[in-house]
Parts: structure tokens; C-alpha cells; sequence
């Protein structure tokens, strides 16, 4: 029998799960085969908007959807989930400190690792786009003690394709052109995203572009600073574009990364390039069969040393700042 995979999306009602939710249901996420039951979860004022979104659902008629469960529970969302996608979280309100926003977070995501860690199927993957989404990461998983941390990511894939479609138009390469670029660090404006082992149609693309005042000046702020961008331009934040990179990032650590290429993921640090053990921090990494590994051997370069070292600072920063709040 073809059992339907279980793909727990909290903040379902949001912007993000508004495109998400339809992907993941038309097959985008596990392919054209594997059936899929959607268990959604919302804070309570917001079911009866998820509960329109149930009706949109079901107005597709995907052959594929094998069913939806709402709840404000998280227990039971997350019930026998294989995949749990932590999408919503508390944004950042007027007046709000930085100490407020991981607080309120951090509220969120004890419970919800403590909910993953009771009630998820025993393959469970977590993936957490919600910001702050590294940190918001690693408060889930030190909450799910039963579940490996292996289990754990955030996502920077989104940060990874906007760096491939930035050097793609600098290089005059299709986006297929371009690989093993990596994204370091925080999903924040002090990410670093790397084009110094990227290769553009097999060539280096730092010496494809042969231009460091482009790196610094405007590959790295525009990609670092695109969320802010599409703000301005549109209104609203990036949704349909974050819901396409968490597809992305699902997809390809469930399903493997091509052959000599690598993604982005922000994974439990085991000490790799020097980034200190336990904080959640992205990296270029592999995947297969729903495990990742970080591709080792990368040599630093001092300008990426200084970056890199930058991004980490502000992720142990993030680590102290929850720990001496009690969340992890
Ligand atoms: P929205 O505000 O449209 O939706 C968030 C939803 O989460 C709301 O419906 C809200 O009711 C729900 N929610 C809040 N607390 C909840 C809880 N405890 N349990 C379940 N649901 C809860 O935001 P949207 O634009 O969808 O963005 C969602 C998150 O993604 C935000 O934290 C945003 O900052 C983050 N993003 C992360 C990105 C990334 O690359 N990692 C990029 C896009 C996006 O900015």
C-alpha cells in the first residue's frame, strides 16, 4: 500500500503557508507518487482563516492529498508527523527588543520541540523557516531530547537561491550553470554567502567574475539584504519564494543532492570550520536518504574567515542570550 507521509505545517493560515500548503499538496515536495496528509497548526484566532484555506485546498482536488487535520494543539498536529515544517512564529512588533522577539519565540519553540519530541513519528525531519529561524532551530531540537539532532534544521536555501540568481545575472550563466555555492552562518543580515568555491559552467566563479569590489559592495548585501528589498517593493514579506525554498530544502534532504553540487542548510555545528559545537549555523553540506553531512576539506580564505567568523559571532550570541533565558 502506498501510505501517506505525514507533513505536520505550523503557521498554516500565514503568508508563507498560503503558498506552501498547495505546493506541498500538487507533489512539488515528495514527487508524483507518494500520496501526502497535511496536519496543520495555528494559534486559536487563526483557525477559522486556516479553515479557508482547508476549503482552497480541497476545491484543488489534488489526486495526491490524502488528507488535512487543523488543531491549535500541537500534540496533535504533530502526531505521527514524518516531516514538520515550523513556519510560524511571533514577527518582531513596533517597539519590540531583540531579548522580546527570542522570548516570545522561545515560548513557541520549547513547546513545539516538546510536542515533536511526544507526539512525532519516529523518522521525523524538522524544518524551521520561522525567525529567528536558527535560533528558533535550536531551541526545538535542545527541547526534543529523543530526537536526534540530526533531525534538526533552518533554512537558508532561500539565502542559497537568491546568491544563485545574483551571480547567475552577474555571470550571464543559466541558474543550472551555477554550483557548490554556500551560504555561513545566520539567516540574518550578517550571513555570508561564499561564491569562492561556486563554479559557474565548471569554472571558478570567483575567477569567472574576477571582481572582489562586486563581492563586497553588492553580491553580498543584496542577497543578505533581498528580505528587506521585496518588503519595500511589495508591501509584504518574500512568502512565495520562502515557501519555494522550503519545498527546495525538504525535498533535496529527503531526496538527495545532485551529484557535484552541494546546498545550504543551518545544522547543529559539529565543530567544522571552526564553528563552535551545538549552535545551529549553515553550512555547504550533502544530502542523501535524509541525512545531511557537511562537505569538509574547504579551504577558508581570509576575507571569508573574517565573515564567516562575524555570522557565528552573532549565532553564539543568539545561543547565550536564549540559554540565559532558560530555553535551552
Ligand atoms: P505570517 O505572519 O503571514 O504567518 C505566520 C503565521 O504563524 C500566522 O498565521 C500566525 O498565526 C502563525 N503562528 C504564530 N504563532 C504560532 C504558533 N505558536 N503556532 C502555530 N502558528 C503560529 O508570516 P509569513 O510571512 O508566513 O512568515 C512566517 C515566518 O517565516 C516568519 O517568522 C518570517 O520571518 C519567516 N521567514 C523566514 C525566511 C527564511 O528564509 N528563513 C524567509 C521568509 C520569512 O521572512
Amino acid at each position: 500500500s502506498n501510505t501517506p507521509v505525514k507533513v505536520a505545517v505550523t503557521g498554516a493560515a500565514g503568508q508563507i503557508g498560503y503558498s506552501l500548503l498547495f505546493r506541498i499538496a500538487s507533489g512539488a515536495l515528495l514527487g508524483p507518487d507518494t500520496p501526502v496528509q497535511l496536519r496543520l497548526l495555528e494559534i486559536t484566532p487563526a483557525l477559522k482563516a486556516l479553515e479557508g484555506v482547508v476549503m482552497e485546498l480541497d476545491d484543488c482536488a489534488f489526486p495526491l492529498l490524502a488528507g488535512v487535520e487543523t488543531s491549535d494543539d500541537a500534540n496533535v498536529a504533530f502526531d505521527g508527523a514524518n516531516l514538520a515544517l515550523l513556519v510560524g512564529a511571533r514577527p518582531r512588533s513596533k517597539g519590540m527588543e531583540r531579548g522580546d522577539l527570542l522570548e516570545a519565540n522561545g515560548a513557541i519553540f520549547t513547546a513545539q520541540g516538546k510536542a515533536l519530541n511526544a507526539s512525532a513519528a519516529s523518522d521525523v525531519r524538522v524544518g524551521v523557516t520561522g525567525n529567528p529561524a536558527n535560533t528558533n532551530a535550536l531551541i526545538a531540537m535542545r527541547n526534543a531530547p529523543d530526537i536526534p539532532q540530526e533531525r534538526f534544521s533552518a533554512l537558508t536555501r532561500l539565502d542559497h537561491n537568491r546568491a544563485i540568481s545574483q551571480l547567475a545575472a552577474k555571470t550571464g550563466a543559466a541558474v543550472t550553470d551555477i554550483k557548490k555555492l554556500t551560504i555561513w552562518g545566520n539567516h540574518s543580515a550578517t550571513q555570508y554567502p561564499d561564491i569562492f568555491h561556486a563554479e559557474v559552467g565548471g569554472r571558478n566563479a570567483a575567477e569567472v567574475v574576477d571582481d572582489q569590489a562586486w563581492v563586497e559592495n553588492d553580491f553580498i548585501p543584496t542577497v543578505a539584504k533581498r528580505g528587506a528589498a521585496i518588503i519595500e517593493a511589495r508591501g509584504s514579506s518574500s512568502a512565495a519564494s520562502a515557501a519555494s525554498a522550503t519545498i527546495d530544502a525538504a525535498r533535496d534532504w529527503l531526496r538527495g543532492s545532485a551529484d557535484g553540487d552541494w546546498l545550504s542548510m543551518a545544522v547543529a555545528s559539529d565543530g567544522s570550520y571552526d564553528v563552535p559545537e551545538g549552535i545551529v549555523s549553515s553550512f555547504p553540506v550533502t544530502t542523501k536518504d535524509g541525512s545531511y553531512e557537511i562537505v569538509q576539506g574547504l579551504e577558508i580564505n581570509e576575507f571569508s574567515r573574517g565573515r564567516i567568523d562575524a555570522t557565528v559571532q552573532e549565532l553564539t550570541d543568539e545561543r547565550d542570550a536564549v540559554a540565559s533565558l532558560g530555553l535551552i
